[in-house]
């Protein structure tokens, strides 16, 4: 019976051994150690043998017993962790895969990303960025840039009136930005340095022409400003929009709140200012002209002092220019938009194309 015993350790180290998992390790463990293994029934039937045979049967039984109770524990212990370690191995994350895909979050609307371009060449100059009023009193507007009433000049701008209490005609939706010009000075005394980019509206709607649409005016007031100075502030400010090889031309103009008045241009960016393309045909951009009109300038008219004299505005101590132009214009030039309403359709398949 002893030896039988040492037959089953024998077998049943061997099993233990050979287990690769914790459930055969389990099975092996039923097998030999369960309630019906042959080893069980030994001990169980211990009583039942002969008085002789007791002693030994029952201490090598148990003795074995025993054993292979902490072989299998020993041995699960290992086996555990190396199931545990597989199953982290296999769980692992990989740090450095590049993750799923972010969804698209959009992009900056064209004519936002020209605004903010502008901006940031403005403040780069020392210009602060001010804001005012879309929904604008006729004074501002017009008034107080010396368009008297009844001035033929209104008539050039279609404008979009407000009743206000009954009244039409006093107040409306501003044309331009120029009525930020007086309600700069009003709250700021000289040298004054600003630019307003906003929205401008007006009745008008074709392809380079919309309702609703941005301008940025510029204002620099001060002792001793020029002419001059206006021609290099525009100049510094086209060639960060344009590149650093464009030149630009003033042209007389009229605006009744500047006095010289001028257009400016830029020269054109597409033929390099010659009018014609490298294989002689002419430049469609500018039209084989070689500049591009952008907007209106010219220094500040006295009159236009006059209405902020009580701010300080002096016109026989401070002179100043003024300028204004169209940030769609820019943006269909800087982009090769052939067309303004294309930016106000709101097809991202045309939006999201400038990134
Ligand atoms: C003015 O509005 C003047 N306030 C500019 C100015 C400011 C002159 C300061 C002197 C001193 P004008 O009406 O030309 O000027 O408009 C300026 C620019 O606005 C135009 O060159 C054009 O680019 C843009 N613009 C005018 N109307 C529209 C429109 N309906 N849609 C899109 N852009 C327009």
């Amino acid at each position: 019976m002893v030896e039988r015993i040492e037959e089953i350790e024998a077998e049943a180290k061997a099993a233990i051994e050979a287990a690769g998992s914790v459930p055969e390790l389990e099975d092996a463990r039923v097998s030999y150690l369960g309630r019906k293994a042959e080893l069980t029934g030994i001990l169980r039937g211990i009583a039942d043998l002969p008085p002789e045979q007791r002693g030994p049967v029952g201490s090598t039984g148990n003795k074995v017993r025993k054993a292979l109770e902490a072989m299998i524990e020993a041995k699960t212990d290992g086996l555990k962790q190396i199931e545990l370690e597989k199953s982290l191995a296999g769980d692992r994350i990989d740090v450095t895969l590049p993750g799923t895909p972010a969804r698209a979050v959009g992009h900056i609307h064209p004519i936002t990303r020209t605004r903010r371009l502008i901006e940031d060449v403005m403040v780069g100059l020392g210009y602060q960025v001010m804001e005012g009023p879309e929904i604008e009193h006729d004074y501002y507007n017009f008034t107080a840039l010396n368009h008297p009433a009844g001035h033929p000049a209104r008539m050039l701008q279609d404008t979009f009136y407000v009743e206000h209490e009954g009244h039409v005609e006093e107040v409306l939706l501003r044309t331009h930005t120029s009525p930020m010009q007086v309600r700069a000075m009003e709250a700021t005394p000289p040298p004054l340095f600003m630019i307003v980019p906003g929205k401008t509206y007006r009745r008008d709607s074709d392809a380079t022409h919309s309702p609703m649409f941005h301008q940025v005016e510029g204002l620099a007031v001060g002792e001793g400003i020029t002419l001059a100075d206006l021609k290099g502030t525009l100049l510094a400010m086209l060639r960060e929009i344009f590149g650093p090889d464009r030149e630009i031309r003033m042209r007389p103009h009229f605006f009744p709140f500047t006095e010289p008045s001028v257009e400016f241009d830029v020269s054109c960016f597409h033929c390099g200012g010659s009018g014609s393309l490298d294989d002689g045909s002419r430049c469609g951009l500018c039209k084989g002209i070689g500049w591009i009109e952008l907007g209106g300038a010219g220094m500040v008219d006295p009159n236009v002092f006059g209405f902020v004299a009580d701010s300080g505005y002096n016109p026989d101590s401070v002179t100043g220019f003024a300028f204004g132009f169209g940030i769609e214009r820019i943006a269909m030039l800087r982009h090769g938009v052939g067309d303004l309403r294309l930016f106000f359709d709101n097809d991202v398949r045309m939006l999201g194309q400038f990134s």
